[in-house]
């Protein structure tokens, strides 16, 4: 017999997720918790505005009655709830990486940091017990998306991952109607908070409908408890901005098509598109989609801390 060999240098096994204080209480006490990415921080806020739109977002979770956990992998570790220092390195660094599902392992086998999407943070919350996440607007199918293929991870994770979603509709780049013939695809909940219109991230109406509404953070948190005991996947709950707080959705067309063009025209391509895009219509529409895409961001989040709170009431 082959005398047995020591194993091969170890590589460590990837770290689990390390929650702050705060989070690990909550969880542990059963009170509500809602996840927040990242990646709209570093990659769709201009720096340092960044850092103050971060703790208004936190902010809003608290006033709707949840505790916040921001996610971020720091030097190979995945933070779910991160310090204001923490906070202060995801939303000054100006060459963090844009981390998906995919490039997760290789940032916690390699040390390095990041920012997470939608999907990356979806999959660190659901590992970490988190049911309800905030974002502004999920990623999606490009148009395009015919020849590039452009089509975001954060469809196929919530296809897997039992997990609420708020967020303002799809980003505003997209092709809005595919997006939405995928999640059918993909089997993802969707429902529109109290309305059948589907928001269009900027503006209240995307020019889609739905099929389903709910009417509140109670029947939202419902929602979800009714799918975890069902498929593995999750909701997404579509909030619109009101009709007085939107883009004025002329200058909401002519800027998009005008960032899209200056997207095409400088190659752009993959994962750099969405914040080329935003830092060209800050700039285009003077701060006008800052200033929305903020404000939604915020809305998004109270929502959320509203059906963490509801979810954290039903019994198990
Ligand atoms: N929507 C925004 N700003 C953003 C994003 C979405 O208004 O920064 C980010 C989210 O993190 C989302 C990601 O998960 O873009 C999707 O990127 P991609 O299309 O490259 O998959
Ligand atoms: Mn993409």
């Amino acid at each position: 017999m082959l005398p047995s060999r020591p194993g091969p240098p170890a590589v460590p096994p990837a770290r689990a997720p390390v929650l702050s204080s705060e989070v690990a209480d909550a969880l542990t006490a059963g009170r509500p918790v809602v996840a927040l990415e990242s990646t709209l921080l570093a990659h769709g806020l201009p720096r340092p505005d960044n850092r103050a739109a971060a703790d208004q977002v936190e902010a809003a979770v608290r006033a709707g009655g949840a505790v916040p956990a921001t996610i971020a992998v720091l030097d190979g570790v995945p933070h779910v709830g991160l310090t204001p220092d923490q906070l202060d390195r995801v939303c000054a660094d100006p060459d963090l990486a844009k981390l998906a599902v995919r490039d997760l392992s290789v940032a916690l086998a390699l040390g390095r940091s990041g920012a997470t999407t939608v999907s990356s943070t979806a999959l660190l919350a659901a590992a970490a017990g988190i049911g309800v996440f905030a974002t502004g607007g999920l990623g999606g199918v490009h148009r395009e998306a015919a020849d590039t293929f452009d089509e975001s991870a954060d469809l196929t994770t919530l296809s897997r991952t039992p997990l609420l979603v708020v967020c303002a509709g799809v980003k505003s780049i997209l092709d809005v109607p595919a997006t939405l013939e995928r999640m059918e695809s993909l089997s993802v909940t969707v429902v529109g908070y109290r309305t059948t219109t589907f928001p269009g991230f900027y503006v209240a109406d995307s020019g889609s409908t739905l099929d389903w509404a709910v009417s509140s953070p109670e029947e939202a948190a419902a929602v979800l408890a009714a799918r975890r005991g069902l498929a593995p996947g999750g909701v997404v709950v579509a909030n619109p901005l009101p009709d007085d707080e939107q883009l004025d959705p002329e200058l909401h067309d002519r800027v998009i098509a005008d960032a899209l063009a200056a997207a095409a025209q400088a190659g752009v391509r993959g994962k750099a598109v969405t914040p080329f895009v935003l830092e060209h219509l800050h700039r285009v529409s003077q701060g006008a989609t800052l200033a929305v895409n903020v404000r939604l961001v915020l809305r998004n989040a109270e929502l959320a801390g509203r059906i963490a709170a509801a979810l954290a009431a039903l019994p198990r």
